[in-house]
């Protein structure tokens, strides 16, 4: 392997990220921890995950479970000890598995020691570690919100001033433009090399160049700078893989973060195709329906914008997000097929895929009643809207499609009492489906979706193609299909999805039985060109 290789061996990986606290528990207190991921790395290795990305163990009050963070170099009570997640990361490599930590920089947890003395007086070290703003009790500086809702300022009477927090009143801001703040980041970032971490997923990195005078929360005029170099003190001294998440990322920023000078990150989130559905000026929670035509056309777009001079990160799910199979697929009738032809349909993109936690299993997004939330950004607007009037009914559909409690339900390991997740009472209600969806009859089921996405990370790991084959979309306007080819010198595959849930037969002139079939969704194929309710397929040419 040449050097270049080497260093971007994540080009041809795959990664899959735990949400820990809906996991695995290993001692029935009903809160997924450390040693309960121990225990299911064999899981992980059958997949064929190369990574792991782990949202935020270190220790925090959980009132953005885990987003904040009171200090950056323990591991909170609820997950383990330190000692937990040093045998993890060996554990893991034993596995030929890396962890990816999640660094939660543009803020901290109101409870951190930082904090605690920058609220103490506005001369001592640590107050100039937070973003604060003299004022008047009930006039903040400005009309700049929070993410979770509210205002994005918080009054300190002591102080006689404001801090600025982008999401909860508990998660303040960070000062990046003070540069002790910034070596202080890049200390502890170096502490977690040192131990062994394979690389580092930045939350909301986008937002911590802020000049709220300005109202610039995203994208600030030193962003770049600061990355650059955080970049250069901590992670270019060593082979890791870093992923910023920028949702505000256009496919020009999206080159800088993921430059292949590697003066930034490996590779970028950026959110364009998840958010087909936000309309101008409204909230997540409106609303609308998903365009496919857009869809093709932004992924399209991402596919031809970085090729060769950026990279992206392949992604459906994560933490914050719907389930997909409930989202673009049908969760009830075609669960299986949709799950799995979504997965076609990523997977064979270029960029990094991650999977996330029960992906791989087609689960489903839930419908609780309200008291069985947990989440903040969904109980702070339920609330809100109630105030503001909406009708229950209303708030509770918006729930349904999108609130992050859909992703956060415990893993479904099995049909035994909660899902196998815990032997106690899990922290919130598991899927009442997992008798039917859970690993445990997938993994014994050749057809399973869980075999799918297995298929699909040792096909990438086999052909080239998949990771430098340049994309190019066909029937870019057709209303049902999705399909694109991949093509480097030697080989060549060619994706094609029904993307609904009716036969159809497929409009493409061209003759493509000249490639041999490499993986298809339906165990036989009715003809060539009909393709049955989410049918997907991939075809290769070794040229
Ligand atoms: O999310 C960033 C972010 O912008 C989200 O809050 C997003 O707006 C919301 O989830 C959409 O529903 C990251 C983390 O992934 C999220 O879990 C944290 O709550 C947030 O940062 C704050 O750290
Ligand atoms: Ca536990």
């Amino acid at each position: 392997m040449s050097e270049e290789r080497n260093r971007d061996w994540w080009k041809k990986a795959v990664i899959y990220q735990i949400y820990p606290r809906s996991f695995q528990d290993s001692n029935g207190d009903g809160i997924g921890d450390l040693k309960g991921i121990i225990q299911r790395l064999d899981y992980l290795q059958e997949l064929g995950i190369d990574a792991v990305w782990l949202s935020p163990v270190y220790q925090s009050p959980q009132d953005d479970n885990g987003y904040d963070i009171s200090d950056y170099q323990d591991i909170d009570p609820i997950f383990g000890t330190l000692e937990d997640m040093e045998t993890l990361i060996q554990e893991a490599k034993k596995h030929n598995i890396r962890i990816i930590m999640d660094l939660v920089l543009n803020h901290s947890s109101d409870e951190h020691r930082w904090f605690k003395e920058a609220k103490k007086s506005r001369e001592n070290p640590y107050h100039d570690y937070y973003v604060w703003r003299d004022g008047e009790e009930g006039t903040p500086p400005n009309d700049l919100r929070g993410c979770f809702g509210g205002s994005a300022w918080e009054w300190v009477p002591e102080l006689g001033q404001y801090y600025f927090h982008q999401f909860s009143v508990k998660q303040p801001d960070l000062n990046w433009e003070n540069p002790k703040v910034r070596q202080e980041i890049y200390q502890m970032i170096n502490w977690w090399i040192d131990k062994g971490i394979g690389g580092f997923r930045l939350d909301v990195i986008d937002r911590i160049a802020k000049e709220p005078d300005k109202k610039i929360t995203d994208n600030g005029p030193r962003l770049h700078e600061f990355i650059r170099e955080m970049s250069r003190e901590t992670f270019q001294k060593a082979e890791l893989i870093t992923v910023g998440e920028a949702w505000g990322a256009t496919p020009e920023i999206a080159k800088l973060y993921s430059n292949p000078d590697g003066s930034e990150f490996s590779m970028v989130f950026q959110f364009e195709h998840i958010e087909l559905d936000q309309q101008e000026g409204k909230e997540k929670w409106d609303l609308a329906p998903l365009p496919f035509l857009k869809l093709k056309q932004v992924l399209a777009r991402w596919q031809k914008e970085l090729y060769q001079c950026g990279w992206n990160s392949l992604f459906w799910d994560n933490h914050d997000l719907p389930r997909i199979v409930s989202r673009w697929g049908d969760d009830k009738e075609y669960r299986t097929e949709s799950a799995k032809m979504l997965a076609v349909l990523l997977h064979g993109m270029q960029g990094t895929p991650y999977i996330y936690q029960g992906e791989e299993l087609g689960m489903t997004n839930v419908a609780y009643p309200i008291e069985e939330y947990r989440d903040i950004e969904t109980l702070n607007m339920y609330q809100e809207r109630q105030e503001k009037g909406y009708k229950e009914c209303d708030i509770m559909a918006s729930i349904y499609a999108k609130s992050r409690d859909n992703a956060r339900t415990p893993m479904q390991w099995d049909s035994t009492a909660s899902a196998g997740f815990t032997e106690g009472t899990p922290w919130i209600k598991v899927n009442p489906n997992y008798t039917e969806i859970n690993a445990k009859q997938q993994l014994k089921d050749p057809d399973s979706v869980f075999a799918c996405y297995k298929t699909l990370i040792q096909l990438r790991k086999t052909y080239e193609v998949f990771a430098d084959g340049a994309f190019e979309l066909l029937l870019e306007n057709d209303p049902e299909f999705f399909a694109y080819t991949r093509e480097n010198q030697q080989e060549k595959i060619f994706v094609i999805c029904n993307f609904y849930g009716k036969t159809c037969d497929c409009p493409l002139e061209e003759n493509w039985r000249e490639m041999n079939l490499l993986y298809g969704n339906y165990q036989s194929i009715e003809m060539e060109c009909t393709y049955q309710p989410y049918e997907a397929r991939i075809y290769y040419l070794k040229k």
